[in-house]
């Protein structure tokens, strides 16, 4: 496998100002060297500059395009092989045409992200980078791009390592204490205790930042919701600005839900607008009522909407009481009416959910509430942490989390340093997983699975 010298395009698919082939492994020059010829004759392919040339069809004996090739020599190239890249125009004919005859020349298709997995396997990046790799194509914001890139340089790979060594640290104290008794026992058992303190406080808030990595990652879901007619989608439309769903005076407009997103500073908000959860009318507003619900429930955070040109019913109270485990904030709408609605009520029902007071249809107070939904629902970063993004990597460092814990837990209620010992020496495994020194096939093979082909 490793040995092949695989060929992709690198580019997106469709069309493009420009679009690279990429090749790595032993082969890559000598099989693009069919493929290209430089315009001026006998130019030498020098490494790590552009040559300009043609790109020649060897089975028609013709040139088809003009193009640039790169070639980068082993070993300080991404994949840490032979790698040449072929630029020309965008067009997808004319680049799937290059990949093509590559291939005829000896060159093998990449799988997704096998560029990558070799500087893996290569020993360039640990699997911590590789996974930041793919985050940062895929940022949703440039918050998150920052982030990854960080990540990629080895940010986490480096706070990883200092865990590993600080819990090996901590080991040969304890196993020093088990060779030489001795010695000062309650010293070095605050010692101990100490040392593992502090490792489990960068472990917890790193395993607590992953709150803010995944909004980061992958957006925050929020259901808008009240009982029919109170202005769910004109709300909806007004944050989006534009007019995506139907309004109407009628109540039961919306039946099927919209979801669309927006970005409120550096995150990404999916909006759902739904039916109305009211008593049912029609035959599919039932269907539609529990669509609702199931779409509530399963949403980060909730927008309850009331009317509040009109007195509150026993729904909007039912509402209330439905979803109070959740995130929620209460939206009084229509402030622009007379108002009839009784606030004071509601927020006593809902005991601490925060509220606004706004006219969907005018725009009142949607900059506020904009704001209000970033404070509510994207976490803060702290200055110069380290924020993981994979769910992946937080369940491993919660295992790691547990083993130290349960370590400081033996110590404290003053079992033998064997027992402590053997407890913490549970964590360094886990680390070898979280930088992929110990291989997991399975896991290698959904990481590099989400690749694009080409990366
Ligand atoms: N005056 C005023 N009218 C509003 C406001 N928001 C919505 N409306 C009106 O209320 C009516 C219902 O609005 P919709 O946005 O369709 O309400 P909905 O909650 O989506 O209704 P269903 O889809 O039927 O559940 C429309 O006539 C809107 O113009 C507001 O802030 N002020
Ligand atoms: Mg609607």
């Amino acid at each position: 496998m490793l040995e092949d010298t695989i060929i992709a395009i690198s580019t997106p698919v469709g069309y493009g100002g420009i679009g690279i082939v990429r090749l790595s492994g032993d082969r890559s020059l000598p099989i693009a060297k069919k493929i290209f010829k430089p315009r001026k004759k006998n130019t030498e392919i020098s490494a790590l500059r552009s040559i300009l040339g043609n790109l020649y069809h060897f089975e028609q004996k013709d040139f088809f395009e003009e193009a640039y090739l790169t070639y980068f020599p082993k070993p300080f190239t991404y994949t840490r092989e032979d790698m040449v890249e072929i630029s020309c125009h965008g067009s997808p004919v004319t680049l799937e045409e290059v990949v093509r005859l590559g291939i005829k020349a000896g060159a093998r298709m990449a799988n997704p992200g096998e560029f990558t997995l070799r500087a893996y396997f290569r020993g360039r990046i640990d699997i911590l980078q590789a996974e930041a790799i793919n985050d940062l194509i895929q940022a949703s914001s440039f918050k998150q791009a920052k982030i990854s890139y960080n990540q990629i340089e080895g940010k986490l790979s480096q706070r990883t390592a200092s865990f590993r060594s600080q819990i090996i640290q901590l080991l040969s104290l304890i196993e020093a204490s088990i060779e030489f008794p001795e010695e000062n026992l309650h010293l070095s058992r605050k010692k101990m205790s100490k040392t593992i303190e502090k490792v489990i406080d960068s472990i917890k808030r790193l395993v607590e930042s992953y709150s803010l990595g995944k909004t980061l990652a992958e957006g925050t879901t929020l259901a808008i919701t009240g009982r029919a007619n109170v202005g769910k989608s004109t709300l909806f439309n007004s944050l989006l600005e534009r007019e995506r769903a139907i309004i109407s005076h009628y109540p039961g407009t919306t039946r099927d839900y919209l979801k669309e997103s927006i970005r409120i500073k550096d995150s990404i908000f999916t909006l759902i607008d739904m039916a109305g959860i009211d008593k049912p009318v029609h035959p599919a507003d039932k269907e539609a009522i529990k669509k609702g619900r199931e779409l509530a429930a399963h949403s980060d955070g909730i927008l309850l909407l009331f009317d509040s040109s009109r007195k509150e019913s026993l729904e909007d109270l039912k509402l209330i009481n439905k979803f109070k485990d959740k995130k929620m904030l209460f939206l009084f709408n229509k402030i622009d009416l007379p108002q009839k609605i009784n606030k004071s009520k509601l927020k006593r029902e809902g005991k601490n959910h925060p509220f606004l007071e706004i006219s969907a249809l005018k725009g009142t107070n949607l900059e506020k509430l904009k704001g209000i939904l970033h404070q509510l629902f994207v976490p803060d970063q702290r200055q110069g942490e380290e924020v993981i993004l994979h769910l992946r990597q937080k369940l491993l460092f919660e295992e790691v989390l547990e083993s130290l814990l349960e370590g400081k837990r033996l110590l404290e209620e003053g079992y033998s340093e064997e027992v402590i010992a053997e407890e913490i020496r549970k964590a360094l495994p886990l680390i070898g997983k979280l930088t992929g020194e110990i291989r997991a096939d399975e896991v290698i093979k959904e990481i590099f699975n989400r690749f694009c082909v080409g990366k």
